[in-house]
């Protein structure tokens, strides 16, 4: 299949998994905002259910993209505050695999999306069918990295055999790119995340790693398109 002919399924893909996610929203519900291409057509989906009266909820975005999505579509958006917990977050992935474990953070929002996402009283995850793994790691791991810890953090991800990557602008790839926080994102090209609790445990350990995108035992549910067909998968 020509890879146009392939982006097309996939986006089609998107499109029918962000729709059938729509059902889980509540009028009265907090709602979190993922990142990403897949959660962006959630969130124009939940902004037309919104602005014609079907839906009213409350949302917090986990990027600044996705803040600014939301606010272009009416969402209206609540800031962090105290006691503030989600009754269901949507959010797209990297992959998942059979468990419903995770790996995030292609999009650098790995940081606000893993805090919203523990606030949340539900996950739900948004997939195309690309998505769906066996073992996680062949998509390299994303890392949130404070900037004056990059060379330990690089030196201690390839001892681990994480092949460390500093991730570079996207549009002009001459300087590093930055989180929504500031901070640098390494990506750690381990192929195949054999134990990903006991790597989870080891990565938080290494001073200046703020976050991973490994996101265990957290989502809920998962809504995958395969094709025309849609799925939902639960741990
Ligand atoms: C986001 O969803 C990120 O964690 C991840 O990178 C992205 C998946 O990208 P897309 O939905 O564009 O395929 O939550």
């Amino acid at each position: 299949m020509a890879a146009s002919a392939q982006l097309e399924n996939l986006n089609q893909e998107k499109q029918l998994a962000a729709a059938v996610a729509l059902r889980w929203v509540r009028s009265g519900m907090r709602v979190g905002l993922g990142s990403g291409s897949t959660a962006a057509c959630f969130i124009r989906l939940l902004g037309d259910a919104v602005r014609e009266g079907q839906l009213q909820i409350e949302a917090t975005a986990t990027s600044l993209a996705s803040e600014q999505l939301a606010r272009e579509v009416g969402i209206p958006l609540v800031e962090p505050r105290r006691g503030l917990r989600f009754d269901l977050t949507v959010d797209g992935a990297d992959e998942l695999d059979g468990d419903l474990q995770l790996l995030k953070g292609g999009g650098g929002a790995l940081l606000r999306e893993k805090i919203v996402a523990a606030a949340s009283d539900y996950l739900l995850i948004i997939a195309d069918s690309s998505k769906e793994v066996i073992k996680l790691g062949q998509f390299p791991l994303p890392l949130e990295v404070v900037p004056f810890a990059l060379p330990w953090v690089l030196d201690a991800v390839a001892e681990l055999g994480g092949e460390p990557v500093l991730r570079m602008h996207p549009h002009t790839g001459a300087e590093p790119a930055h989180s929504d926080q500031g901070n640098l994102l390494v990506d750690c090209h381990f192929q195949v995340v054999s134990d990903a609790p006991a790597l989870a445990a080891h990565l938080k350990t290494i001073p200046g790693v703020v976050e991973h995108g490994l996101f265990l035992g957290m989502a809920q549910a998962a809504v995958v398109a395969r094709g025309t067909s849609v799925v939902v998968l639960r741990p």
